[in-house]
């Protein structure tokens, strides 16, 4: 039985260190919509070393904030409590035409995330002081960089080497049916074309020139989805935008909430939603960081906007009280997925999201894969972030784990795209009967060993760890009607049993992946 946490980063719940503490401000917006949800999602490893409480004193003081008193806290409503003073259009639909609305989505299983914004010119680094323990887009609040100073950046934000074409066709290559850019991060400023706001990369930078337009181009043409990201709460560069971690810190912040949303988010996502209909999108919109500003009221405006574009989906961080279409557990895999409902976990491959030039502790591809692997079979997506550093390159360390990825997808897609959980129930692990949680609920402990996916007719097992003779499998209901391995192209049958205690199948004697082998069984049914 092969223990990720000495094979790799395990990710449940266990994340990357830079980003523990932003985890638990991720909690939070969980909360907001899933209620019931009792997966132990949070540092099981972290508590047996006797890190709980040193996490929770980090958390009280980055929460608290050491200036003044947070401005906003995130926001505590949940979905079944909240008025919708607007009702999103998928709540008018029929259930077949929701599922048909969120179809491609629910297909693709792999996406890539791109965090990408005027925080890459400074990769990690202020007034020459590396910002430690933080992702790179958060530099401007944690330095408490004055806005003057961090608009100056973009005088000097000139992405020469970025070629919308050839990210594309890297996603492409990687197996990712969906892109999602930052079109506009926390610190406010807009990576797109924005007559709304003048702190945007055409009016503002040297480089003149709309970066989601051409990748709008290049996914339309390469046939990659595309979603916008866009922080419409937090904003640390306009007057009355909120910001969490200790509230504002320049006067230049102070304002409205709700003027804020008037003037800057409702005006700018409009042109998101409408300037890029030639290209067909965007497929989604993004949001994140939801806080208490976010009224039901402000919310219900934006849901307004967003009902104009019934086929944009749109996820769980609005705010207001509002579900959205998917859950967005973050930086981990939740123990058994979230059943019955549209989940994806977004995750760095290294420590941060946004570039920071000497980040350099990279997730293995064997841990990226077979985090992707499990997800699938759990029912949900993947969307792997990259940053970008500031004259448009996406890091050879990331691409070359995403190209890794598309390499094995090339030969196995078939046991990701479009699938469903396996019928087997007992493959993800099982909650310790000694060992407890920092809750002190019994702890999740993965096993990983084997995942299964399946279709209708079929059933593909994800092996990792390869038995090299038999291979045995717990029960299940449907007949076998023929067993193979999806890298052997001419689907040579392997022998195998089958009975009311399980299924055994002679395995070749080499594994054909080093990281993930998959043993197709073809069903009657
Ligand atoms: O604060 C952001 C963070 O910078 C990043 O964008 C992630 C991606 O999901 N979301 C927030 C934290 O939850």
């Amino acid at each position: 039985m092969k223990n990720r946490a000495t094979a790799g980063r395990c990710n449940y719940g266990e994340t990357h260190g830079t980003n523990r503490s932003y985890n638990r401000i991720y909690e939070e917006y969980s909360r907001m919509t899933l209620k019931n949800d009792s997966n132990p999602r949070t540092f099981p490893g972290l508590a047996s070393r006797g890190l709980a409480a040193l996490l929770a004193v980090v958390f009280a003081a980055t929460f608290s904030g050491c200036h003044s008193t947070p401005k906003t806290q995130p926001a505590t409503k949940t979905s079944s409590t909240a008025q919708h003073p607007v009702e999103p259009i998928k709540d008018t639909m029929t259930p077949a035409q929701r599922d048909a609305r969120i179809a491609w989505w629910r297909q693709a299983r792999f996406g890539m995330f791109i965090h990408w914004g005027l925080y890459a010119e400074l990769a990690g680094t202020w007034n020459g002081k590396r910002l430690e323990n933080h992702p790179g887009e958060w530099i401007m609040n944690r330095d408490r960089i004055p806005v003057a100073d961090y608009k100056k950046l973009a005088a000097t934000f000139d992405p020469t080497k970025f070629n919308a074409d050839q990210w594309v066709a890297m996603a492409k290559a990687s197996g990712v049916k969906y892109i999602v850019i930052t079109a506009k991060h926390h610190d406010g400023f807009a990576m797109f074309n924005s007559a709304a706001n003048k702190f945007n990369i055409v009016d503002a930078t040297p480089f003149k020139r709309d970066p989601l337009k051409a990748l709008a181009i290049a996914c339309h043409k390469q046939g990659i989805k595309l979603g916008f990201y866009y922080s419409q709460d937090q904003d640390w560069t306009a007057p009355g935008g909120a910001a969490l971690r200790g509230g504002h810190w320049d006067k230049a912040q102070d304002g409205s909430f709700a003027e804020y949303v008037h003037t800057k988010v409702i005006p700018q996502l409009k042109e998101l939603l409408n300037n890029y209909q030639g290209e067909d999108a965007p497929d989604e919109i993004w949001f994140d960081t939801p806080t208490k500003d976010m009224t039901p009221e402000l919310a219900g405006e934006i849901v307004a906007v967003l009902n104009k574009h019934p086929n944009v989906l749109w996820n769980n961080r609005l705010g207001g009280g509002y579900q959205g279409d998917f859950e967005t557990p973050e930086q981990h895999i939740p123990a058994q997925g979230y059943p019955g409902k549209n989940w994806e976990t977004c995750m760095t491959i290294n420590g941060t999201w946004g570039y920071k030039s000497f980040d350099t502790d990279f997730k293995s591809t064997e841990t990226l894969l077979q985090n992707l692997i499990d997800i699938a079979s759990k029912g949900g997506n993947y969307l792997l972030n990259v940053g970008p550093d500031a004259t448009g390159v996406i890091p050879k360390p990331e691409r070359d784990r995403m190209l890794a990825i598309g390499k094995w997808l090339k030969v196995n897609g078939d046991a990701i795209y479009g699938t469903q959980p396996g019928p087997f129930t007992d493959q993800h692990g099982a909650y310790s009967t000694t060992k407890k949680d920092r809750k002190g609920n019994p702890r999740w402990v993965p096993v990983w060993d084997w995942r299964a996916t399946a279709k209708p007719g079929t059933v593909y097992v994800s092996i990792f760890e390869w038995p090299h003779a038999t291979f045995t499998l717990p029960a299940m209901q449907a007949k076998v009607t023929k067993a193979y391995m999806l890298a052997d192209t001419s689907h040579k049958a392997l022998k195998f049993s089958q009975s009311a205690s399980g299924i055994t199948v002679k395995l070749p004697g080499k594994a054909p992946d080093p990281i993930a082998s998959v043993l197709v069984l073809q069903t009657g049914s």
